[in-house]
Protein backbone atom coordinates (compact mmCIF):
# COMPACT_ATOMS: atom_id res chain seq x y z
CA UNK A 1 0.00 0.00 0.00
CA UNK A 2 1.19 3.31 -0.85
CA UNK A 3 0.59 6.33 1.34
CA UNK A 4 0.96 9.46 -0.38
CA UNK A 5 0.64 13.41 -0.63
CA UNK A 6 -2.06 14.83 -2.51
CA UNK A 7 -0.34 17.20 -5.20
CA UNK A 8 1.53 16.45 -8.24
CA UNK A 9 4.92 15.40 -6.38
CA UNK A 10 2.94 12.80 -3.73
CA UNK A 11 0.64 11.65 -6.96
CA UNK A 12 4.14 11.64 -9.21
CA UNK A 13 6.21 9.68 -6.05
CA UNK A 14 3.09 6.82 -5.98
CA UNK A 15 3.12 6.18 -9.97
CA UNK A 16 7.05 5.72 -9.64
CA UNK A 17 7.04 3.70 -6.84
CA UNK A 18 4.09 1.62 -7.55
CA UNK A 19 5.90 0.49 -10.88
CA UNK A 20 8.91 0.05 -9.15
CA UNK A 21 8.14 -1.98 -6.40
CA UNK A 22 5.69 -3.85 -7.59
CA UNK A 23 2.54 -2.69 -5.38
CA UNK A 24 -0.76 -1.87 -6.27
CA UNK A 25 -2.81 -0.10 -3.98
CA UNK A 26 -2.94 3.79 -3.09
CA UNK A 27 -4.27 5.79 -0.14
CA UNK A 28 -3.71 9.72 0.44
CA UNK A 29 -5.20 11.08 4.07
CA UNK A 30 -8.09 13.68 3.79
CA UNK A 31 -6.91 16.35 1.93
CA UNK A 32 -5.26 19.14 3.97
CA UNK A 33 -4.66 16.77 7.04
CA UNK A 34 -0.75 16.49 7.60
CA UNK A 35 -1.88 12.63 9.70
CA UNK A 36 -3.76 10.24 9.88
CA UNK A 37 -7.39 9.82 11.55
CA UNK A 38 -9.32 7.33 12.91
CA UNK A 39 -11.21 6.89 9.67
CA UNK A 40 -7.88 6.79 8.07
CA UNK A 41 -6.02 3.88 10.27
CA UNK A 42 -8.94 2.02 10.54
CA UNK A 43 -8.75 1.71 6.68
CA UNK A 44 -5.42 0.71 6.26
CA UNK A 45 -5.23 -1.68 9.36
CA UNK A 46 -5.55 -4.75 7.36
CA UNK A 47 -2.05 -3.88 5.60
CA UNK A 48 0.62 -5.18 6.04
CA UNK A 49 3.29 -3.29 4.65
CA UNK A 50 2.66 0.59 3.88
CA UNK A 51 5.49 2.71 1.95
CA UNK A 52 4.49 6.45 2.59
CA UNK A 53 5.54 8.56 -0.17
CA UNK A 54 6.02 12.65 0.21
CA UNK A 55 4.59 13.29 3.77
CA UNK A 56 5.46 13.91 7.34
CA UNK A 57 2.97 12.37 8.71
CA UNK A 58 2.40 13.92 12.65
CA UNK A 59 1.62 10.39 13.41
CA UNK A 60 3.39 8.20 11.33
CA UNK A 61 4.72 5.96 13.95
CA UNK A 62 1.25 4.74 14.28
CA UNK A 63 1.37 2.96 11.52
CA UNK A 64 4.03 0.78 12.94
CA UNK A 65 1.67 -0.84 15.37
CA UNK A 66 0.06 -2.78 12.67
CA UNK A 67 2.37 -2.87 9.34
CA UNK A 68 5.62 -2.76 8.03
CA UNK A 69 6.53 1.09 7.72
CA UNK A 70 8.72 2.49 4.78
CA UNK A 71 9.17 6.55 4.34
CA UNK A 72 10.23 8.31 1.40
CA UNK A 73 9.99 11.78 1.68
CA UNK A 74 12.13 15.39 1.50
CA UNK A 75 10.22 17.50 4.02
CA UNK A 76 11.72 18.74 7.28
CA UNK A 77 11.57 16.00 9.44
CA UNK A 78 12.72 13.57 12.28
CA UNK A 79 13.25 9.95 11.86
CA UNK A 80 10.57 7.71 12.30
CA UNK A 81 12.35 5.19 15.02
CA UNK A 82 10.22 2.29 13.92
CA UNK A 83 10.21 2.28 10.21
CA UNK A 84 12.09 -0.05 8.45
CA UNK A 85 13.64 2.51 6.00
CA UNK A 86 13.29 6.30 6.29
CA UNK A 87 14.49 7.42 3.19
CA UNK A 88 14.69 11.47 3.56
CA UNK A 89 18.43 13.15 2.52
CA UNK A 90 16.96 16.09 5.08
CA UNK A 91 18.11 13.69 8.17
CA UNK A 92 21.58 13.83 6.41
CA UNK A 93 20.82 18.09 6.43
CA UNK A 94 20.23 18.10 2.18
CA UNK A 95 17.04 19.98 0.80
CA UNK A 96 15.87 18.00 -1.90
CA UNK A 97 13.53 19.92 -4.18
CA UNK A 98 11.02 17.08 -4.65
CA UNK A 99 10.23 13.18 -3.18
CA UNK A 100 10.21 12.25 -7.07
CA UNK A 101 13.97 13.23 -6.83
CA UNK A 102 14.81 10.85 -3.98
CA UNK A 103 12.79 7.79 -4.91
CA UNK A 104 14.67 8.16 -8.64
CA UNK A 105 18.26 8.36 -6.82
CA UNK A 106 17.49 6.02 -3.95
CA UNK A 107 15.97 3.15 -6.92
CA UNK A 108 18.55 4.34 -9.80
CA UNK A 109 15.50 4.14 -11.66
CA UNK A 110 15.57 5.81 -15.79
CA UNK A 111 14.98 9.58 -15.51
CA UNK A 112 11.30 10.13 -17.22
CA UNK A 113 8.78 12.79 -16.57
CA UNK A 114 7.22 12.01 -13.26
CA UNK A 115 10.83 12.76 -11.64
CA UNK A 116 10.92 16.27 -13.41
CA UNK A 117 6.89 16.99 -12.66
CA UNK A 118 7.15 16.27 -8.92
CA UNK A 119 10.22 19.20 -8.65
CA UNK A 120 8.10 21.28 -11.07
CA UNK A 121 5.30 20.65 -8.71
CA UNK A 122 6.93 21.82 -5.32
CA UNK A 123 9.36 24.19 -6.29
CA UNK A 124 7.50 26.21 -9.97
CA UNK A 125 9.85 27.94 -12.15
CA UNK A 126 12.33 28.44 -9.21
CA UNK A 127 13.95 24.93 -9.76
CA UNK A 128 16.03 26.43 -12.67
CA UNK A 129 17.53 28.57 -10.31
CA UNK A 130 18.54 25.24 -8.51
CA UNK A 131 21.68 22.95 -9.07
CA UNK A 132 18.94 20.16 -9.82
CA UNK A 133 17.61 22.26 -13.08
CA UNK A 134 20.33 19.81 -14.88
CA UNK A 135 17.88 16.56 -14.36
CA UNK A 136 15.00 19.04 -15.83
CA UNK A 137 17.17 20.20 -18.71
CA UNK A 138 18.65 16.74 -19.64
CA UNK A 139 14.82 15.50 -19.20
CA UNK A 140 13.61 17.83 -21.66
CA UNK A 141 16.98 17.29 -24.02
CA UNK A 142 15.78 13.70 -24.28
CA UNK A 143 12.31 13.68 -24.51
CA UNK A 144 11.78 16.75 -26.61
CA UNK A 145 9.53 18.37 -24.50
CA UNK A 146 8.46 21.64 -23.64
CA UNK A 147 9.03 23.53 -20.17
CA UNK A 148 5.48 25.30 -20.48
CA UNK A 149 4.08 21.41 -21.05
CA UNK A 150 5.55 20.11 -17.24
CA UNK A 151 3.97 23.17 -15.75
CA UNK A 152 1.06 22.66 -17.06
CA UNK A 153 0.64 18.63 -16.47
CA UNK A 154 1.58 19.90 -12.98
CA UNK A 155 -0.97 22.14 -12.57
CA UNK A 156 -3.34 19.58 -13.48
CA UNK A 157 -2.60 17.07 -11.44
CA UNK A 158 -2.91 19.91 -8.48
CA UNK A 159 -6.05 20.10 -9.73
CA UNK A 160 -7.78 17.39 -8.33
CA UNK A 161 -7.00 18.42 -4.66
CA UNK A 162 -8.12 22.13 -5.32
CA UNK A 163 -11.39 20.68 -6.09
CA UNK A 164 -11.04 18.75 -2.79
CA UNK A 165 -11.09 15.15 -4.98
CA UNK A 166 -9.76 12.73 -3.13
CA UNK A 167 -11.31 10.17 -5.37
CA UNK A 168 -9.44 12.08 -8.22
CA UNK A 169 -6.01 12.42 -5.91
CA UNK A 170 -5.87 8.48 -6.35
CA UNK A 171 -7.04 8.29 -9.93
CA UNK A 172 -4.21 10.35 -10.96
CA UNK A 173 -1.97 8.40 -9.97
CA UNK A 174 -2.94 5.71 -12.64
CA UNK A 175 -2.53 8.39 -15.63
CA UNK A 176 0.92 9.73 -14.26
CA UNK A 177 2.68 7.34 -16.13
CA UNK A 178 1.71 9.17 -19.31
CA UNK A 179 2.29 12.79 -19.53
CA UNK A 180 -0.17 13.11 -22.97
CA UNK A 181 -2.90 11.40 -20.83
CA UNK A 182 -2.51 13.75 -18.07
CA UNK A 183 -2.41 16.86 -20.55
CA UNK A 184 -5.26 15.51 -22.45
CA UNK A 185 -7.56 14.38 -19.52
CA UNK A 186 -11.09 16.31 -20.14
CA UNK A 187 -11.59 15.43 -16.85
CA UNK A 188 -8.12 17.37 -14.90
CA UNK A 189 -8.81 19.98 -17.86
CA UNK A 190 -12.28 20.81 -16.87
CA UNK A 191 -11.19 21.46 -13.41
CA UNK A 192 -8.71 23.69 -14.14
CA UNK A 193 -11.35 26.18 -16.21
CA UNK A 194 -13.11 26.18 -13.22
CA UNK A 195 -10.49 26.90 -10.56
CA UNK A 196 -8.77 29.57 -13.00
CA UNK A 197 -12.35 31.32 -13.93
CA UNK A 198 -12.67 31.63 -9.81
CA UNK A 199 -9.23 32.56 -8.98
CA UNK A 200 -9.46 35.24 -11.39
CA UNK A 201 -12.63 36.38 -9.99
CA UNK A 202 -11.74 36.38 -6.22
CA UNK A 203 -8.23 38.65 -7.49
CA UNK A 204 -10.54 41.04 -9.33
CA UNK A 205 -12.77 41.66 -6.31
CA UNK A 206 -9.28 42.42 -3.88
CA UNK A 207 -9.47 45.64 -2.77
CA UNK A 208 -6.68 48.51 -2.47
CA UNK A 209 -5.28 50.12 0.46
CA UNK A 210 -2.88 51.83 -0.63
CA UNK A 211 0.37 49.84 0.88
CA UNK A 212 -1.28 46.41 0.88
CA UNK A 213 -4.17 44.24 -0.72
CA UNK A 214 -7.52 42.60 1.05
CA UNK A 215 -9.68 40.13 0.25
CA UNK A 216 -12.87 38.50 1.96
CA UNK A 217 -13.75 35.44 0.11
CA UNK A 218 -15.86 32.72 0.74
CA UNK A 219 -15.05 29.42 -1.39
CA UNK A 220 -14.81 25.85 -0.31
CA UNK A 221 -12.25 25.15 -2.98
CA UNK A 222 -8.42 25.09 -2.23
CA UNK A 223 -7.47 28.43 -4.12
CA UNK A 224 -6.61 30.89 -0.89
CA UNK A 225 -2.71 30.72 -1.76
CA UNK A 226 -3.06 30.78 -5.39
CA UNK A 227 -5.58 33.62 -4.76
CA UNK A 228 -2.88 35.66 -2.46
CA UNK A 229 -0.29 35.05 -4.87
CA UNK A 230 -1.61 36.74 -7.51
CA UNK A 231 -2.67 39.58 -5.78
CA UNK A 232 0.75 39.85 -4.46
CA UNK A 233 2.95 39.07 -7.20
CA UNK A 234 -0.13 41.00 -10.03
CA UNK A 235 0.17 44.23 -7.93
CA UNK A 236 3.72 43.99 -6.18
CA UNK A 237 1.72 44.44 -3.11
CA UNK A 238 1.29 42.21 0.19
CA UNK A 239 -1.69 40.67 -0.12
CA UNK A 240 -3.89 39.56 3.23
CA UNK A 241 -6.88 37.28 2.04
CA UNK A 242 -9.37 35.70 4.70
CA UNK A 243 -11.33 32.71 3.02
CA UNK A 244 -14.26 31.75 5.08
CA UNK A 245 -15.28 28.17 4.53
CA UNK A 246 -18.10 25.76 5.79
CA UNK A 247 -16.49 24.08 8.60
CA UNK A 248 -13.44 26.62 9.20
CA UNK A 249 -11.38 29.72 8.20
CA UNK A 250 -8.15 30.43 6.20
CA UNK A 251 -6.03 33.41 6.30
CA UNK A 252 -3.11 34.33 3.72
CA UNK A 253 -0.73 36.60 3.80
CA UNK A 254 2.15 36.97 1.28
CA UNK A 255 4.38 39.60 0.75
CA UNK A 256 6.40 40.27 -2.43
CA UNK A 257 9.27 42.09 -0.15
CA UNK A 258 8.62 42.00 3.47
CA UNK A 259 9.23 39.48 6.34
CA UNK A 260 6.02 38.50 7.76
CA UNK A 261 6.85 35.37 9.87
CA UNK A 262 6.31 36.70 12.56
CA UNK A 263 2.66 36.46 12.40
CA UNK A 264 2.92 32.72 12.11
CA UNK A 265 4.45 32.58 15.67
CA UNK A 266 1.62 34.82 17.04
CA UNK A 267 -0.67 32.62 15.48
CA UNK A 268 0.59 29.84 16.76
CA UNK A 269 0.77 31.37 20.34
CA UNK A 270 -3.28 31.98 19.78
CA UNK A 271 -3.87 27.84 19.36
CA UNK A 272 -3.82 28.15 15.85
CA UNK A 273 -2.67 26.12 12.93
CA UNK A 274 0.04 28.36 11.09
CA UNK A 275 3.01 27.68 8.95
CA UNK A 276 4.84 29.60 6.00
CA UNK A 277 7.98 31.32 5.21
CA UNK A 278 9.83 34.62 5.59
CA UNK A 279 7.62 36.01 2.99
CA UNK A 280 4.50 33.64 3.63
CA UNK A 281 2.11 32.54 6.32
CA UNK A 282 -0.97 30.63 6.27
CA UNK A 283 -3.50 29.97 8.98
CA UNK A 284 -6.21 27.38 9.36
CA UNK A 285 -8.26 28.93 12.31
CA UNK A 286 -12.04 27.94 13.33
CA UNK A 287 -15.25 29.04 11.75
CA UNK A 288 -16.07 32.79 12.60
CA UNK A 289 -12.66 33.46 14.33
CA UNK A 290 -10.94 34.37 11.03
CA UNK A 291 -12.24 37.62 10.67
CA UNK A 292 -10.53 39.08 14.38
CA UNK A 293 -7.25 37.89 13.45
CA UNK A 294 -7.43 38.87 9.96
CA UNK A 295 -8.55 42.34 11.24
CA UNK A 296 -5.56 42.29 14.10
CA UNK A 297 -2.96 41.47 11.04
CA UNK A 298 -3.87 44.63 9.18
CA UNK A 299 -3.57 47.01 12.05
CA UNK A 300 -0.10 45.20 12.82
CA UNK A 301 0.37 45.81 9.20
CA UNK A 302 -0.74 49.42 9.68
CA UNK A 303 -3.85 49.20 6.84
MN1 LIG B 1 6.90 17.12 -2.17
Amino acid sequence: MILHHWDTDGICSASLLMENLGEDENFTPKIGNYFLDEEDLDALRSHKKIIVADMNLANAKDICGFAELIIYDHHIAERVECAKAHINPYLEGKSYPSATLVIYENLGLKLDHRVVLGMVGDVGRKIMDRAEKDVVLRYMEKSGRSFEDLERAAMLLDSSYKMFRRDEVLENVFIANDLDEILNSERLNRNNEILEKEIEQMVSKAEDLGNLMVLKMRTEHHIISAVARKIAWGMGKTALVLNQKSDRDEIYLRSPDMDVSRFIDIARAKGYNAGGKKEVVGVVLPKGEGEGFFNYILKELGG
